[in-house]
């Protein structure tokens, strides 16, 4: 063989390997940035609850120096404001009071590894099911209803869902179950335009539980694997709405007898201890399986999520911190409590 072809094909060889090797170690890069990028960002989404509590508790111990009744009683304070609640607090502080008899504490400064693994293990302890996560059954379709007062962020979660099981090949059919603002309706028609789904929608005023009857009818025949149900904003105090919800879930049962397979009560998680009492109204009238809380980006509230389970027999399921897709997030234990202690 001549040998210039030889060096032509051993520099071309050479070439392609040299590319293989570069495409493989971008690639590689690439995506250790995007779980970098994930796991940094919710430690400054929690940016402000991380300071509400960590920030305080040096400043209370260092105004405080020394561990006594004093101290405890700052902390317990401390963990109010951060919106965990009176019980929950209460039960917290116990539990350290028993650690520092225990273990002989004496120095303020060891305070704080002490209580984040007391609300590590309290959280551990109230999520021990697995009916603690989405329950994200095979049997399709997949049918979850979103519940919620007004302007929680109901819709928006359900175009974050709604792109998450796109994304992984899944079929999506939105219902549009709020029918009282025809721009309710249309905001739901672009979610679901960008976010690769179906909607299933009927003019203004009309019952919902029609737009749902023909929604799980489609998601029957058309063999969807994933059912969004979304539905207007309303007051818990409200009886009739209250009931309105509660004729949804028999209509969706009527078709599937085992769905929805989750009743999701959207909460903002800046109301406060008002949630408490939603979430109790809201179980009562359509037996909830989990909470979303959102807007937690925007709050030195977080505390809700460590309180709200301890309080109420119903997990945290999702948590939003924020307006991108990227910004629906299961809830972890050990996720949340490195991003608010670490
Ligand atoms: N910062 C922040 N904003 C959020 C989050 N979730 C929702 N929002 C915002 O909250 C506002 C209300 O959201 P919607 O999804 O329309 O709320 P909704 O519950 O459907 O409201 P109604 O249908 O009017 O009852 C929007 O501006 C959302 O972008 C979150 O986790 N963080
Ligand atoms: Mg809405």
């Amino acid at each position: 063989m001549d040998t210039n072809l030889i060096i032509y094909i051993a520099v071309a060889l050479f070439v392609v390997l040299c590319s293989i090797i570069i495409l493989i170690v971008i690639k590689k890069k690439t995506t250790n940035v995007k779980i970098d990028a994930k796991q940094e960002s919710l430690k400054e989404k929690l940016a402000k609850t991380k300071n509400g509590l960590l920030g305080k508790m040096a400043e209370i111990v260092n105004l405080r120096g020394k561990v006594d009744n004093d101290l405890m009683d700052d902390l317990e304070e401390m963990l109010l404001q951060a919106d965990i609640g009176v019980q929950t607090s209460g039960d917290i502080i116990d539990s350290l009071k028993d650690e520092i008899k225990l273990q002989k504490i004496t120095a303020a400064d060891e305070i704080q590894k002490h209580l984040e693994e007391i609300i590590r293990e309290l959280l551990l302890k109230d999520y021990g099911r697995e009916t603690d996560q989405l329950q994200y059954k095979n049997s399709k379709p997949f049918v979850v209803l979103f519940t919620g007062v007004n302007g929680v962020g109901k819709t928006t979660t359900i175009a974050k869902l709604a792109k998450r099981f796109t994304e992984k090949g899944k079929s999506v059919l939105m219902v549009a179950g709020d029918t009282f603002r025809a721009a309710a309706i249309d905001q739901l028609a672009i979610w679901a335009e960008r976010t690769g789904s179906d909607i299933m929608r009927q003019q203004e005023g009309s019952d919902p539980s029609s737009v749902v009857y023909d929604g799980m009818m489609k998601a029957i025949n058309k063999k969807y694997d994933v059912v969004l149900i979304d539905t207007a904003g309303r007051q818990h105090t409200k009886i009739n709405l209250m009931n309105e919800l509660s004729k949804i879930k028999r209509t969706i049962k009527k078709i599937i007898p085992d769905a929805p397979h989750e009743t999701l009560l959207v909460v903002d998680a800046t109301t406060g201890q008002n949630a408490i009492t939603q979430a109790e109204l809201f179980n009562k009238a359509t037996e909830l399986s989990g909470l979303v809380l959102t807007k937690l980006d925007g709050t030195a509230k977080g505390g809700i999520v460590i309180g709200i389970k301890h309080q109420l027999d119903i997990p945290v399921k999702l948590i939003g911190v924020g307006e991108t897709y990227n910004d629906l997030r299961d809830f972890d234990i050990n996720e949340f409590v490195e991003a608010i202690f670490e």
